[in-house]
């Protein structure tokens, strides 16, 4: 009898640590679950990309002007970046001449040189580009170098003259010359006038002498070119005279 209770005793035992083995068991898997939820509902609710690659910096992929090196003072070059963003975050230019900002930071691509005689020689021209993100001075650059030549000068008049003096009679044969020089050695260009007319073409120096000869008779008024026409008369009474 006392076996028999004893039985049903560790029956009823062993059937209740069963139970709450169970219970234990269930609420140990209901636990992981409701993580593993949690897990996939929070990894679902990240922003698309938010678990890739930190920021990237934006990198420049052309610069340049638009006119070719050299120039002439006065010249106006325009300047233009091209440069791109791997998250298309706003990019930021900053324009260098000669290691000094001519630009603050701005959203504007291109600078506009205006050069002047004070930019003759060689400068090296520098854009630079950030996104705000990375480096405050800039996560990228490029330069380049250009070159500002002084303006083409007019040809001067050196020498004019007859070769007979004043006065000769009616009848007689005059030859004037001329010459001239320029300070790039471009070509010249030679024309006569007399009393008001033109009595020859613009024509090129004479090659070997130099000395293009018109012979006519006075007064006798010469003027060379290149892009800029010089003037002298020649008075027959009163020498050589220098006219503007
Ligand atoms: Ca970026
Ligand atoms: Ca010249």
């Amino acid at each position: 009898m006392v076996k028999q209770n004893s039985r049903s005793g560790l029956k009823a035992n062993f059937k209740k640590i069963l139970k709450r083995e169970h219970v234990d068991v269930f609420l140990v898997f209901s636990a992981v679950m409701v993580f593993a939820a949690l897990f996939a509902t929070s990894a679902l609710a990240q922003p698309e990309g938010a678990l890739e690659q930190p920021n990237q910096p934006p990198a420049l992929s052309s610069f340049g002007p638009d006119k070719s090196s050299p120039q002439e003072a006065g010249a106006v070059i325009t300047w233009t970046a091209q440069a791109s963003d791997p998250e298309n975050d706003p990019i930021l230019y900053r324009f260098i001449l000669n290691s000094q900002p001519v630009t603050d930071w701005t959203l504007q691509s291109q600078w506009i040189w205006t050069t002047s005689s004070a930019n003759v020689g060689t400068s090296q021209v520098e854009v630079q580009v950030k996104d705000g993100n990375h480096n405050p001075e800039g996560d990228d650059s490029r330069s380049e170098g250009f070159t500002i030549a002084m303006p083409n000068q007019p040809p001067a008049i050196t020498n004019f003259g007859a070769d007979k003096p004043s006065p000769q009679e009616a009848g007689a044969v005059i030859t004037w010359m001329a010459q001239a020089s320029d300070p790039e050695n471009d070509p010249i260009l030679y024309r006569f006038i007399l009393s008001g007319q033109p009595v020859t073409d613009w024509t090129p120096r004479a090659s070997g002498s130099g000395r293009p000869a018109v012979p006519m008779w006075e007064p006798v008024r010469l003027r060379c070119r290149r892009r800029t026409a010089i003037t002298i008369r020649k008075e027959t009474t009163q020498g050589l005279q220098n006219l503007p």
